[in-house]
């Protein structure tokens, strides 16, 4: 009922408003939102349902048009927008994202947590309630952190068994200096290609190998060319569901519990819908021939980060979370 009247009241006050009638003072205020998955991804499956909450909680004085599938741009681009309040809604992974946002690292460092219950342990907490305050800072209202899954290498022409079996393989990374400097640090060279063309890239040989989750792996249709994949889950990593300061300041602080509540909803049903969709997943492209192996001894992959994790130990914004982490407290 409400998703056929807003319309018309819409189109109403418009005509109102060109005749020079003035607007009623609840006028609607249209967002954008983007995403980089398509249907049915439990990202995009999440923040509709986050937009529909919000609009209903709101009463229709926001209405939020979903853009998915990367259409207003790639996430490096989408990042800037969202902090220039371009855009207004967006979900993002903390490599990109870390880039336009100082000290998140102690959350982007590779082989750190064991899997994603003990990544929410902390980002749950008050650390994540001091990541989300750098984040404002910077630009980035975090409304709900959603599960980033856990990302492996997959190659197209050779297995991968073995850290040497990356040694001058051309990696596709995100944009992201820590997955930048990752890559090199294992043996082989990065390659920072956008997230919708690195099928492309595996088809015109570009690139040899990519990294990322199980989900993706499957929704982009990259198992289809890279049937092998080397399951090191090398980093375990947040998402998160964010608005631009620039809408934040502009909502009441009634509207603000309205998108903090939602927020936190879609959270929810974001972490349960991907736990059954990567079992869905890993079971759907191994039936397609995909080939994984396991790591039994991480030692060398993790001795080669050593650098890494020197860099953000020194570094004093990220120095404090990461020690925590590292020393489970
Ligand atoms: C996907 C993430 C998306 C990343 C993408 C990538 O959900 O945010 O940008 O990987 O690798 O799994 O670019």
């Amino acid at each position: 009922m409400r998703k056929m009247i807003f319309p018309v009241l819409a189109s109403v006050m418009a005509i109102g408003t060109a005749m020079g009638v003035a607007a009623p003072a609840w006028a609607q205020t249209p967002l954008r939102a983007w995403n980089t998955h398509p249907d049915g991804y439990p990202v995009t499956e999440a923040m509709k349902s986050f937009i529909s909450e919000v609009e209903a909680s709101t009463k229709g004085r926001y209405s939020i048009k979903l853009f998915s599938d990367a259409v207003l741009g790639d996430q490096a681009k989408a990042v800037t927008m969202l902090k220039a309040g371009e855009i207004d809604v967006a979900e993002f992974n903390l490599g990109p994202l870390a880039e336009a946002a100082p000290g998140l690292q102690a959350f982007n460092l590779p082989f750190l947590f064991t899997d994603a219950s003990h990544m929410f342990r902390y980002l749950d907490g008050s650390m994540g309630e001091r990541l989300s305050e750098k984040l404002k800072a910077s630009g980035f209202v975090v409304l709900g952190w959603y599960n980033g899954g856990s990302r492996s290498f997959y190659c197209a022409n050779k297995p991968i068994a073995r850290r040497e079996d990356l040694n001058g393989q051309r990696v596709r990374v995100q944009q992201s200096d820590t997955y930048i400097e990752m890559v090199k640090l294992l043996g082989a060279t990065p390659v920072v290609v956008p997230y919708k063309e690195v099928l492309e890239g595996f088809r015109s040989g570009t690139i040899d190998c990519a990294e990322g989750n199980l989900v993706s792996y499957e929704s982009t249709g990259h198992y289809k060319v890279a049937k092998y994949m080397l399951l090191d889950q090398h980093m375990i990593s947040p998402e998160a569901l964010v608005v631009s300061t620039k809408l934040w300041n502009q909502l009441s602080a009634e509207d603000k519990q309205a998108f903090q509540k939602a927020g936190k909803e879609s959270a929810v049903l974001m972490r349960s819908l991907w736990e059954k969709r990567v079992v869905s997943a890993r079971a759907n492209v191994a039936k397609e021939g995909v080939q994984f192996v396991t790591v039994s001894d991480f030692s060398p992959y993790v001795r080669r980060m050593a650098p890494l994790y020197k860099k953000y130990t020194d570094n004093p914004e990220v120095r404090g979370d990461l020690l925590t982490i590292i020393s489970n407290q």
